[in-house]
């Protein structure tokens, strides 16, 4: 075997050797006894993101480990993987679905694939601010869009915030629709994002999360776009020296579980399980806006050349981009993106 594909091969195989181990250890813990509908077992449940510990998703699901572990009085643990040590978005969501992992908590974006409705919150420029964002997740429509997970093996207990995107790259500042002109931009693997970024005269590249600091390091792709703390807290700032003040897209991220966990829990359980999922969600929002606030000085500090999109020009992106929202929103349902719409004009209009 060729020197230096040993190791190659461990690491390909990490991910996957983790998520047996989580396999084995839940299967243990609840195997042969079946469901109690009334008290709580011990077990230990696996959860893992593709963020670092320090980024406000590691802290949230830190929280949500306190919470539960505090409220079964440590009869439920919770066994917390950060930085993709168990693999991609898509590849954990998978392993819910497998029952081979219990909890996950991605962006909606690459989750289109499978609910092809979470594609309504990647539309660019759709909420002024964080609150809006909070209002239509946690309303009719977020739990609408939620309700379809069963069917697809998964349970969405809560929406947390990954936030408001912002675009950097290697190459120019971007202050026009010119300049994103050729831009190899790497996207998250979401087909609104991808047609949006061509519309812009871009050069777009989906890809995991996991994969992007190497290729921007590599110069492969030209830049990235991410919400300000996923940037300082993976030290994108190493690899890029642009950061353009796009605000393009707000992502959600949703608390899944696997259904063959939930299902294994009883009522009593499944309710300390969300209450906690809901419960570090509003935790986590809070310190993801503190962090993206904070995170813009701190990019500075560390070199970056810092310009803001002006509005003008936003509001002609947005003209330009208005067939793919229409294209979409018939594709992922006319009718909810209309209700989201209203429940938006309603919030604006108490607010004016
Ligand atoms: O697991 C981490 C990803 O879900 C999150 O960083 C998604 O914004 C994201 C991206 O760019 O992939």
């Amino acid at each position: 075997m060729k020197k230096g594909i040993k190791p190659l091969i461990a690491s390909l195989m990490l991910p996957s050797l983790l998520m047996l181990g989580a396999c084995g250890n839940n299967t243990d813990q609840t195997g042969g006894e079946g469901k109690s509908d009334s008290g709580i077992q011990k077990r230990t449940l696996r959860a893992g993101i593709g963020l670092p510990k320090e980024h406000p998703e590691g802290q949230g699901l830190v929280k949500f480990k306190e919470l539960v572990e505090e409220k079964t009085d440590g009869k439920i643990t919770i066994e917390p993987y950060f930085n993709a040590q168990l693999g991609d978005d898509q590849k954990m969501v998978g392993g819910l679905q497998a029952g081979t992992l219990d909890i996950t908590i991605p962006s909606t974006s690459p989750l289109v694939g499978t609910v092809k409705q979470f594609g309504i919150f990647d539309f660019p420029f759709l909420f002024n601010n964080g609150e809006e964002a909070d209002a239509i997740l946690d309303g009719p429509v977020g739990k609408k869009v939620l309700d379809k997970l069963p069917q697809h093996d998964l349970v969405g207990l809560a929406y947390w915030e990954n936030g408001f995107r912002n675009l950097t790259n290697s190459v120019h500042p971007v202050s026009s629709i010119e300049d994103f002109d050729g831009l190899k931009v790497r996207t998250m693997q979401n087909e609104v994002h991808l047609d949006v970024f061509k519309k812009l005269g871009a050069n777009p590249t989906p890809m995991p999360f996991s994969e992007v600091f190497t290729a921007l390091e590599g110069q492969t792709i030209d830049g990235q776009e991410n919400p300000l703390a996923t940037i300082l807290s993976n030290k994108f700032h190493e690899v890029q020296d642009y950061l353009s003040l796009t605000k393009h897209v707000y992502t959600p991220f949703v608390f899944l579980m696997s259904q063959m966990t939930w299902e294994q829990l009883s009522e009593k359980e499944q309710t300390i399980i969300k209450n906690a999922a809901v419960e570090a969600g509003q935790y986590q929002r809070k310190a993801n806006r503190k962090a993206n606030k904070e995170a813009l000085n701190k990019l500075k500090e560390k070199g970056m050349k810092v310009n803001e999109l002006p509005q003008e020009e936003k509001k002609e992106i947005k003209t330009l981009i208005q067939p793919i929202i229409d294209k979409y929103s018939k594709k992922y349902g006319e009718a909810l993106y209309q209700q989201m719409s209203e429940q938006l004009e309603t919030i604006r209009n108490k607010s004016e």
